[in-house]
């Protein structure tokens, strides 16, 4: 017999206590847009997404596209800037934000998840009024931080086999206001009204390093918080564990930060004996 048929019965087998234990899990996907690639790259994401929802699990995809926003904005000739990893948003700006996350970006996502046989729905925090947000700081104009979650419609979606596919684009506390949030803060948010099972932060780096350089298999939020006043973590890990260990104290339990561009990502670190990533638990 083939021996890549005997390899792949015996991958089925071994996953079985893996498919047990997440059975009717809640795992909440941050799709960054450096993780996201080309066309390719897109669809095995895809197809990751509605393996999990097969066998069984209720995943939610929260996705960015901060890079498909700088593209525009360049077109556009609108400047922007990033403060603390977050981008300086003016009216104009918010504007731009909410075309391309929930037009292009979005829909995007939502295709290649119906081109893999899956259903999928699209949906930003505007809608149903699932994440309402106030002002995060003066400086950064129209960004928002979550104030309020309401997660009913995820369920509901959970419910009838629809992947929610979710565009960080928020409403305030006046209905007429449009808040720019970032991808990790509303992933992190969600999951947290979730009480989700796992949240996993896809990047384009591998985890979190220790001094040494090495990817942290699997870490305690104290170790995140030395770590980060050492200073080992740094730059745009920063809002990634911050995301994290925000996320752990709202009841979520277990944080992944692993690379997206590595294939079946979210397969391995769920799935397999191997993980992936960098896993932030108590
Ligand atoms: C982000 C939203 C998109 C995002 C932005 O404007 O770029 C803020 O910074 P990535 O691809 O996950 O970085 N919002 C407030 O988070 O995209």
């Amino acid at each position: 017999m083939n021996r890549d048929w005997i390899a792949t019965a015996r991958t089925l087998s071994e996953a079985l206590p893996y498919l047990q234990r997440y059975t009717g899990a809640i795992v909440v996907i941050k799709f960054g847009g450096n993780a996201m690639g080309d066309d390719e790259a897109m669809a095995e994401f895809a197809r990751d997404v509605v393996l999990m929802r097969q066998v069984g699990v209720n995943p939610v995809v929260v996705h960015g596209g901060g890079p498909m926003i700088n593209d525009l904005l360049k077109k556009l000739g609108i400047q922007s800037e990033f403060v603390r990893g977050k981008r300086v948003t003016d009216k104009a700006t918010v504007e731009v934000v909410e075309m391309v996350l929930t037009g292009l970006v979005n829909k995007r996502i939502v295709q290649a998840i119906m081109d893999q046989g899956g259903r999928a729905v699209g949906l930003s925090g505007k809608d149903d009024d699932l994440m309402v947000c106030v002002a995060d700081d003066p400086e950064l104009g129209f960004v928002g931080k979550p104030v309020e979650m309401n997660v009913q419609v995820l369920r509901d979606l959970f419910t009838a086999g629809i992947i929610p596919v979710v565009a960080p684009v928020a409403t305030g506390m006046d209905p007429n206001e449009t808040f720019n949030v970032n991808g990790d803060t509303a992933a992190g948010a969600i999951a947290a009204a979730l009480k989700a099972d796992r949240l996993l932060l896809l990047t384009d780096v591998s985890g979190v390093k220790n001094e040494a350089g090495e990817v942290m298999t699997q870490l305690t939020p104290e170790e995140v918080r030395e770590l980060t006043e050492k200073g080992v973590i740094a730059g745009g890990m920063i809002p990634k564990t911050e995301t994290a260990l925000a996320a752990l104290d709202g009841g979520v339990r277990a944080v992944v930060i692993l690379d997206g561009r590595v294939s079946n990502a979210c397969l391995l670190e769920l799935f397999t004996d191997h993980g992936a990533g960098s896993l932030i638990r108590s």
